[in-house]
């Protein structure tokens, strides 16, 4: 019999299947501890006991069984169990989610102060695999770099007449709510909770940041809705959060305004919050998007954005809770004859001057770039100007500008660039510091203070979860870098497939492995070739986004520009003749960016408009190197796609499996010769500079 919870779903299991509890489910275990955290812990040791012959026992004295029991092979124990320091020495406190790894004369012992630190740490036994049971292993110490790791989810309760129900979603339905009601799925659920805790995320935020007007009222009469979800993903120690609309209290409460300065609003959300609590009481808190693409915010009562988070952070405060704040508020109506207005500058201009000014308990959430999830942006600046803010940010996990998940990207590389950025040059703090803590300060004081990463979620209600059945390693990724920021990518890729596929009885188990590094490591620079060259962003079919349009948003009010003429191409954003946004980087970077010379060279149509002639410092010329690239692309696709078919034709994947990338990298193909097709037509058409090697472009 199954335990409850953990049925068979009709789904792929993704990461952590069964198989990747072999070592643990074969072996003698003893939790010592208690309540809900532990409860799972023990319920994932039992059933890895139940199918692999092992035994599970909760209680008991560390390290001696009953009278007559066999001894341990493995211990998960709470650190207020006395006999754990013969294991363990006395060290740093390991916070509510931190764990020790022990092995002594063929006892291995996960100790942890909280439960769930034994949790994560029941998570790196099933990674280590065989390894967790070496007879000895000097105590390590895992603790996460980030506390906030979370999940944004774009569901809408209704389907939404042009977004779907899942804004920007490309693997199916929400896992929340169908036909307008909830889904009343839990084992679905639950399996999802299991996925994010296993690769380290703690909260999840449930509905669209765009807050529709049945979406609105789950802050309300719908409250019942979240709490259900929150009750399903609590014994995975995630918390939930919800996206809410500034202008609640007239749209649900009736009043007359939202000005976050009046008193009646604030009477509002103090109240509404107050429920909330009652109703949840370890609600996580609320994220908002405000003035921006429409969404209503505080620029209409003539207040700043500190005045708006302050005034739900006030609200959230006594309850723990905290607001996350969207930086992501530009002008979408601009006018495209008006070279002064600059979108890439938007965020910084509103919010850079406010720091200092939000509560404690507001998180400010930035976008890791300063236009839009593009494949190619330099680090937003706002990451850089606003030491004395928690800054939380935020990448894209749902493709919607890298191939939709019908495309191979594997995003570690890109999350893992940007985390490691160091905005204030070699010798000050990476972002992934300023993540952890506002500023980056090493202080003690502020370790573990600042607003962490946020991942807009790629999982649906589609059987593999992410559409394209690779775009699960782009989920596990983030929630790892969440917690490891220094984690090598490739590293993580591999975690993913050792916990992902499990190994067959025939064939060559390292094919296995080599053949998806092949397919995957490179597949988001592939993906970077093949469509906008150089930073230049965008060039996708308006609206849905997906391929390519060179012109597609050119003369529209959006302000993603690639300005291309007969001449050149690229924004020019320097200080000293374009729109200034390099000025907003600290040095080097405000120097390096403005230079033509010292710019990156997978930056510089971001930065730059220069003639086609120009010389990159690869040695190429802009237009050569976009005929090259594009060429290049399309043959790495194709070699992707051979590989895959070696892959399965060595029998080595699931066939539903195989099934789905086939299709996905047939069409990938089809969609990369587009681009390579239109981008190269086109920059042929204008430049009149015909390609170095003399091959067809039409
Ligand atoms: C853009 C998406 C849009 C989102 C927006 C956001 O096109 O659907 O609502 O981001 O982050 O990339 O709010």
């Amino acid at each position: 019999e199954q335990p409850e919870g953990q049925r068979p779903l009709d789904v792929h299991p993704a990461w952590l299947p069964p198989e990747a509890f072999r070592a643990i489910g074969s072996r003698r275990t003893r939790v010592l501890g208690d309540g809900p955290l532990v409860e799972t812990v023990l319920s994932e040791v039992r059933e890895a006991c139940a199918r692999y012959g092992g035994v599970a026992r909760h209680g008991g004295v560390m390290g001696h069984g009953a009278t007559g029991d066999e001894p341990d092979d493995l211990i998960l124990v709470l650190s207020t169990v006395d006999a754990v320091r013969d294991f363990v020495p006395a060290g740093q406190p390991l916070g509510e989610e931190g764990f020790t790894l022990a092995a002594r004369s063929g006892v291995t012992v996960v100790v942890a102060d909280r439960p769930a630190g034994l949790l994560y740490g029941l998570f790196e036994l099933v990674r280590l695999g065989e390894a967790a049971f070496r007879p000895e292993r000097a105590p390590e110490s895992h603790r996460p770099a980030m506390r906030r790791r979370m999940v944004d989810q774009w569901d809408n309760v209704d389907v939404h007449p042009v977004m779907g129900q899942v804004e920007r979603g490309y693997a199916g339905g929400s896992l929340f709510w169908r036909d307008g009601k909830p889904r009343r799925d839990p084992d679905r659920l639950r399996a999802y909770g299991r996925l994010l805790a296993g690769c380290g995320v703690n909260a999840v935020s449930v509905n669209n940041v765009n807050v529709h007007a049945t979406e609105a009222h789950l802050l309300t009469d719908r409250l019942a809705e979240v709490a259900e979800i929150a009750d399903v993903l609590r014994p995975y120690h995630i918390r939930v959060h919800l996206s809410v609309s500034f202008a609640s209290p007239i749209t649900l409460g009736g009043l007359p305004t939202a000005d976050p300065l009046d008193e009646r609003v604030r009477a509002w959300w103090a109240g509404t919050t107050r429920q909330v609590y009652a109703t949840i009481p370890d609600f996580g808190g609320y994220v908002v998007k405000a003035d921006s693409e429409g969404q209503p915010g505080p620029f209409a009562y003539g207040r700043n954005h500190a005045d708006g988070a302050n005034l739900l952070a006030a609200a959230l405060a006594p309850y723990g809770g905290v607001v996350h704040w969207r930086a992501f508020v530009y002008n979408h109506r601009q006018d495209w004859r008006d070279r002064s207005t600059d979108r890439a500058r938007a965020a910084y201009d509103h919010f850079a001057p406010l720091d200092g000014q939000f509560h404690d308990n507001a998180i400010l959430q930035v976008k890791y770039g300063p236009m839009d999830f593009q494949a190619r942006e330099p680090v937003s600046p706002v990451i850089a100007a606003m030491p004395a803010t928690r800054l939380a940010v935020e990448v894209q996990v749902t493709q919607e500008y890298t191939g939709q998940q019908r495309h191979v990207c594997y995003l570690g590389p890109q999350w893992s660039e940007v985390l490691g950025f160091r905005p204030w040059g070699p010798d000050g703090p990476a972002v992934r510091d300023v993540a952890a803590s506002p500023g980056g300060a090493a202080s003690p004081g502020r370790a573990h203070d600042g607003g962490g990463l946020v991942a807009v979620s790629n999982a649906g209600d589609d059987p593999f979860w992410t559409g394209h059945p690779l775009a699960q390693a782009n989920l596990y990724a983030a929630g790892r870098l969440a917690w490891a920021p220094d984690l090598d990518p490739t590293a993580i890729l591999d975690e993913w497939i050792e916990l992902t596929f499990t190994p067959s009885s025939t064939g060559d188990p390292d094919l296995l492995r080599r053949s998806l590094h092949e397919v995957m490591d490179g597949s988001w620079r592939t993906y970077e070739r093949y469509t906008a060259p150089l930073g230049v962003g965008f060039m996708v079919r308006p609206g849905h986004h997906y391929g390519p349009d060179v012109d597609g948003y050119e003369y529209t009010p959006w302000g993603t520009y690639h300005f291309a003429d007969r001449d050149g191409i690229g924004v020019d954003r320097t200080v000293a003749t374009g729109t200034g946004f390099a000025g907003q980087y600290p040095p080097p970077w405000s120097q390096l960016y403005e230079s033509r010379q010292g710019c990156p060279d997978e930056l510089l149509l971001f930065f730059h408009h220069v003639p086609y002639g120009h010389v990159l410092h690869s040695g190429s010329t802009v237009i050569q190197h976009i005929y090259d690239t594009h060429f290049a692309g399309v043959e790495e696709v194709r070699r992707a796609r051979q590989v895959w078919e070696r892959l399965a034709g060595a029998g080595l994947v699931d066939p539903a499996v195989d099934t789905r990338v086939r299709e996905r990298l047939d069409e990938q193909l089809r969609c990369a010769e587009e681009w390579c097709d239109q981008l190269n037509a086109y920059f042929l058409r204008k430049s009149g500079v015909p390609d170095a090697h003399g091959r067809p472009i039409y």
